[in-house]
């Protein structure tokens, strides 16, 4: 079985070792076996030099077999220490071919190797902090030997790749094979072989530290984005080893801060959203043999901030995308915002000259709906009112081909109604769910209509894909995945006001739980006119007095809608986005107090976050039981791309399992009871879970979708 896992065959004088263990190659029980039977093989073969390890099929290695680190790794079989002893030990020059990419352990493997070669094309890197530990093979000991602590200590703790040139450039790699890659990487060890040596290991070289301190400037670089994260930090302890210690002292030191990560709850909720991540692109009803309509072109309708922030995915993408407004006064307004942000780009360096000249060529503004007839897809993205829609719609209706794709950007309406509308166009309408700015939020929530074709609803996910999107299906439900589930967050947040509780004190307890930014200073940036509209709309006069809105209520009669008038929750200096808390908020909360006859407050910070997160795991049970997600670890997804949570907490619902099902439950049923708001309504399935012992990773491997 080893065997089949790491082919063997002899070229010339060279051993070529293949790993095949599809799909990427990744270091499961079989492998490190196959690899050392291969290198004990070639020693004993009179006729063999040199020793070749390439990978089958469209990668080296990609490190670790992830799903082993939650599982007992099998009695007795090799492991990386195996292996690197036994190219170590080698008489013979191995040289690692790497094609396509080595990463983590893959990228460990080869460093272990005399020689490395790289064809274009390749990336290596050491993406383990991504999973929440440092690389635990000698990655963080060796490649600082090879490319310099400084590139090193950068690749570790970002965990991001770098490309063949670039590889060869620091010295991880020794050559760049153009063509004829497998024959070229054989030529390559023949010389060496012939060349007979010294054939020098990473473990050799020495290690150059010209600023020791780059550990802490590296410390002080990583703090925001690391905030509450343990890995970064052990990264850099790692590379700090291999300049304090000598490496085989440095070797145990990295394994003693690795094994101290990897059974984390950090590293666990990585791992998990790893996984999630893979498996949300797995749909009921779509698999590979699923049809996909080539996209073209692109029309958006509206040039708001959505709109334009759409039209710039598309062009980003590569594919022509026509922008249509209603009068040119509010296009050319749109237009000057894309201008700008790509403007920004490229002063910030992130986008060359060529590429902003390039995008901006893509993007057709227009008056004339007229200009979609054409388009193989077209995004709604107009004001949100079912009204203003379906009048969009209709117009729409009237210029699409018959077999363009239509989707709305709307964050809660009804997109089966707007379908209804256009029987014509059955199983061509859908919901795509943009996030602000949208250009740059990776989640797409793709909205499922009861009638779109399997053939549409994947187009779209290769679409959003294409985009650089993380597309999550959601099922047709007022507010989806995520703005469902935030109004119970919302709502407790604006109740707590209510209560007392003052707005600084509800932020800082969510900023430290980890999330981007608290509920208050989110609502005012998201603008707070925004639900008052919608309460007067919904209710007229005093049906808007309930809980929970009242200070909100009473911020907007004052024309406080949050940043963008410089006061909501919070005050903003002009030209900030500091929040700073506001004396006149105490005396609201006192008013409201008074008003509902409330207490004095009286919550704990434990409380505080209880009754800002345990709405999201209770609604987000709900909509999973109504099948409105398909899976517990696509709600995590739409919260961690979304909605600032950490994804070092792995998303509410895994975050939950932490915390206990049970004990969530009983608090859901006790807040139930003691303030009946409809985000407590205590859900059946977390119910079912709860007394069953079970978690939502549980329920989603038993529902698990081929
Ligand atoms: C490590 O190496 C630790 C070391 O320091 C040593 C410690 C002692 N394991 O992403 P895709 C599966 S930690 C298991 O869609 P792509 C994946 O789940 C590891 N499974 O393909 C999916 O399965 P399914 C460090 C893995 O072409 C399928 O392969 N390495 C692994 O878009 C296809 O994956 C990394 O972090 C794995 N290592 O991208 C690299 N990798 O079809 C992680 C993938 O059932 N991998 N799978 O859903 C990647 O970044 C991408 O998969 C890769 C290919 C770029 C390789």
């Amino acid at each position: 079985m080893n065997m089949s896992l790491v082919e063997y065959e002899r070229r010339g004088s060279v051993a070529v070792l293949t790993v095949n263990n599809p799909p990427v190659n990744a270091m499961s029980p079989g492998v490190p076996r196959g690899i050392c039977e291969g290198i004990a093989r070639a020693s004993r073969d009179r006729e063999v030099d040199a020793v070749v390890l390439v990978g089958a099929g469209r990668g080296f290695i990609a490190g670790a077999d992830i799903r082993y680190f939650s599982l007992p790794w099998p009695e007795g079989e090799e492991n990386f220490s195996d292996v690197i002893r036994a190219f170590e030990d080698s008489s013979k020059p191995v040289v690692a071919a790497i094609h396509g990419h080595a990463l983590g352990g893959g990228l460990e493997v080869a460093m272990a190797c005399h020689y490395r070669v790289v064809s274009p094309g390749t990336r290596v890197g050491q993406p383990e902090v991504k999973l929440g530990f440092p690389p635990g093979a000698g990655g963080t000991q060796r490649l600082p030997r090879l490319a310099g602590v400084a590139a090193a200590l950068d690749m570790i703790v970002t965990g991001s790749p770098v490309t063949a040139p670039q590889a060869v450039e620091l010295g991880i790699a020794d050559s760049l094979i153009e063509d004829d890659f497998v024959e070229g990487a054989c030529r390559f060890a023949e010389q060496r072989a012939r060349s007979g040596g010294p054939h020098r290991l990473a473990r050799d070289l020495p290690v150059n530290l010209d600023d020791p301190a780059i550990f802490d400037a590296m410390r002080g670089k990583i703090a925001r984005r690391a905030r509450g994260m343990r890995a970064p930090y052990a990264c850099i302890e790692c590379v700090e080893a291999a300049v304090n210690l000598d490496f085989d002292a440095g070797i145990a030191e990295e394994r003693r801060i690795f094994e101290a990560c990897v059974h984390s709850d950090e590293s666990k909720a990585l791992r998990h959203v790893f996984f999630a991540e893979r498996a949300a692109g797995k749909i009921p009803g779509i698999d590979k043999s699923t049809p996909l309509r080539e996209i073209a072109s692109a029309g958006v309708v509206g040039a708001g901030t959505m709109g334009g922030g759409i039209a710039m995915n598309f062009a980003n993408a590569g594919i022509p995308v026509t922008i249509v407004e209603r009068n040119s006064e509010a296009l050319e307004r749109g237009m000057a915002v894309i201008s700008r942000n790509y403007g920004a780009s490229v002063s910030r360096g992130r986008m060359s000259e060529e590429a902003h000249d390039r995008a901006m060529a893509l993007i057709t503004p227009s008056i004339a709906m007229e200009d979609l007839a054409d388009a193989d897809v077209i995004i709604e993205a107009v004001f949100e009112e079912m009204a203003v829609k379906k009048a969009v719609f209709a117009e729409i209706d009237r210029v699409a081909r018959p077999d363009a794709i239509l989707t709305s950007n709307t964050s809660y309406l009804n997109i089966d109604d707007i379908a209804a509308a256009m029987p014509d166009r059955h199983g061509r309408v859908l919901g795509t769910h943009f996030f602000s700015p949208a250009n740059v939020m990776r989640l797409l929530e793709v909205v499922r209509t009861a009638n779109v074709s399997a053939e549409n609803l994947a187009t779209v996910m290769a679409l959003a894909r294409r985009m650089g999107k993380l597309p999550i299906v959601a099922g047709v439900c007022h507010g989806f995945i995520g703005n469902r589930m935030l109004e119970g967050y919302f709502g407790e947040a604006s109740l707590m006001v209510e209560e007392g509780i003052a707005p600084e004190r509800i932020d800082r307890v969510m900023f430290e739980f980890g999330m981007a930014m608290g509920p208050l200073a989110v609502m005012d940036l998201a603008g707070l006119d925004i639900g008052w509209s919608k309460r007067k709309d919904a209710g007229g006069g005093t049906a808007i007095e309930r809980r929970g809105s009242w200070i909100a209520n009473r911020l907007c009669e004052q024309g406080r809608f949050g940043q963008k008038t410089g006061r909501g929750y919070y005050i903003y200096e002009k030209g900030s986005r500091t929040p700073t808390p506001d004396a006149e908020i105490d005396d609201l909360m006192e008013a409201a107090r008074h008003h509902f006859g409330l207490g004095p407050p009286d919550l704990s910070d434990a409380q505080i976050l209880e009754r800002c997160l345990y709405p999201l795991v209770n609604i987000g049970a709900t909509i999973l039981a109504e099948g409105h997600a398909l899976r517990a670890s696509d709600i995590d997804l739409v919260y961690i791309n979304g909605y600032g949570f950490p994804a070092w907490r792995g998303g509410p619902m895994h975050w939950a399992g932490n915390v206990g099902l049970d004990r969530i439950h009983e608090a859901v049923c006790r807040y139930h009871r003691e303030l009946g708001f409809p985000q407590w309504a205590p859900s059946s399935l977390l119910k079912e879970l709860a007394s069953s012992s079970r978690t939502f990773e549980d329920h989603d491997r038993d529902h698990r979708h081929a």
